[in-house]
């Protein structure tokens, strides 16, 4: 196959890996937004590269024709999450989606493969919309913790390094670290709770200071008496160096109000 058949082949790939992307980057983003626990830390998307698509093929006896069906994940996207139990929360969103089908799922950490990886897979067929038309893609989604991420970032560069001949004392340290990985996974979720509610209150906090300073802002632009802005500055230093959330929930309340009586008069 010719290099531009295989660029008009890719495009929509790409496109859907963007696409994804975003889409599960907002859901992280608005729980942040909104003071809440998200269950995605981070996303990461790739389109597989030409070469690995042809040795995969290759590997698994597929024609070039047949490509597109059975190689399932020339779009690829990472979710990473903190705790196993978010895994599930993750799944449970993809499932209740519109825009992404569910082909089906593999679960690698009920069932931890032989090597020790650890992940939780799912086949998808998402739509996109591109200069060359629609196109139904295929898409792989794999959703895993951060420590499952470690393990298997490692031991997929050592397979990059050796070719599939991993050395067995190595082989058998993998095996371990993957055991210790899982180890690290089961104790994070056991102070999850109190790991949660430190990130909260974190969040919590963030976002009443970022309003604070959008309506601070807002009220040097509309405020004639630069006095009163001034003031409500050094109000606000105060209180942040104080640092209880209470007094600045307060105080963010009447900057409010005063907000809106300026936003009033500029009005009238
Ligand atoms: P890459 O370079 O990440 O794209 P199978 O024939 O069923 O064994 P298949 O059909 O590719 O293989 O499905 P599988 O096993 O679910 O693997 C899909 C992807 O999961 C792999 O893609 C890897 O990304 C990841 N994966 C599966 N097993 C392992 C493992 O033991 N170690 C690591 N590090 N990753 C794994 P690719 O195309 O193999 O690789």
């Amino acid at each position: 196959m010719q290099t531009h058949m295989w660029r008009e082949i890719l495009i929509p790939y790409e496109q859907a890996v963007k696409e994804l992307v975003i889409k599960f980057e907002s859901i992280a983003r608005e729980n942040k937004r909104l003071g809440k626990y998200s269950p995605i830390e981070y996303v990461t998307g790739r389109v597989k590269k030409i070469s690995s698509i042809l040795e995969k093929a290759k590997k698994k006896e597929i024609v070039l024709s047949k490509i597109e069906d059975e190689i399932e994940d020339i779009a690829g996207i990472r979710i990473i999450c903190q705790f196993v139990e978010d895994i599930d929360r993750v799944v449970e969103l993809i499932r209740a989606r519109g825009d992404m089908q569910i082909k089906y799922e593999k679960d690698y950490i009920q069932n931890t493969k032989q090597s020790g990886y650890r992940s939780y897979h799912l086949i998808v067929y998402y739509c996109v919309h591109t200069a060359l038309g629609e196109k139904k893609v295929q898409a792989e989604i794999q959703i895993r913790t951060l420590a499952m991420n470690f393990w298997a970032t490692i031991e997929h560069s050592l397979l990059y390094k050796y070719g599939h001949n991993i050395p067995s004392s190595i082989r058998k340290r993998l095996v371990k670290s993957a055991e210790a990985a899982h180890m690290l996974d089961q104790e994070m979720s056991k102070i999850r709770g109190e790991i949660m509610d430190a990130q909260d209150s974190f969040q919590y906090k963030s976002n009443i200071i970022a309003d604070i300073l959008n309506n601070i802002q807002n009220i040097k632009n509309a405020s004639e008496h630069s006095l009163e802005a001034e003031q409500i500055q050094e109000e606000f230093y105060r209180l942040w160096e104080d640092g209880n959330i209470e007094k600045l929930v307060a105080f963010n309340k009447r900057l409010d109000i005063i907000a809106e009586n300026h936003k009033a008069q500029s009005l009238q």
